[in-house]
């Protein structure tokens, strides 16, 4: 059985993984309405990957005989000033949900939880790439610059992610 302050960490867990298909969910509009249909597929697909990683933690608790509290899930922005900046919040969002995901192994250390520290490996192997592929997007759009072109081609680019389930 999962200690109560376990089962509260992974429910707000929960909660933090939805936001983030939330803002990508807004992401994903953003960049449909501006034109750039590439970018909005690659943001869908982020989409469904943390309602995954959402879901991932809510099997878990459940085979775990514990408790599901959904949390009120909050607003996210819905414009921002040009794709870098989309990107860079991207990232600044995935390092926060890094720290949120060493803060829960620290956490299964401290209460010696052994099947959750196990359980949690693999959402770190999960935020380095999610962070690798940020950064990645971040450096091409920064070499781009203003070149409507290169913006144009990065589209297309992003435009051939699927989601793998
Ligand atoms: Fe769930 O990895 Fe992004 O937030």
């Amino acid at each position: 059985m999962l200690k109560e302050k376990m089962q509260e960490a992974l429910n707000k867990q929960i909660n933090e993984e939805l936001y983030s298909a939330y803002l990508y969910l807004s992401m994903s509009a953003y960049f449909d309405n501006v034109g750039l249909k590439g970018f909005a597929n690659w943001m869908m697909v982020q989409y469904k990957e943390e309602t995954d990683h959402a879901m991932k933690i809510y099997n878990y608790l459940l085979s775990q005989g514990a408790t599901i509290k959904l949390l009120p899930i909050q607003q996210p922005p819905h414009e921002w000033e040009s794709p870098l900046h989309a990107f860079q919040e991207t990232l600044k969002h995935e390092q926060h949900i890094t720290q949120c995901i060493n803060d829960l192994v620290d956490l299964a250390e401290e209460l010696k939880d052994r099947a959750t520290y196990n359980f949690l490996q693999w959402y770190i192997d999960e935020q380095v790439e999610e962070e690798e592929n940020d950064r990645e997007i971040i450096d091409k759009l920064e070499l781009i610059g203003d070149s409507k072109n290169g913006l144009l081609m990065l589209d297309k680019d992003l435009a051939q992610r699927v989601y793998v389930p």
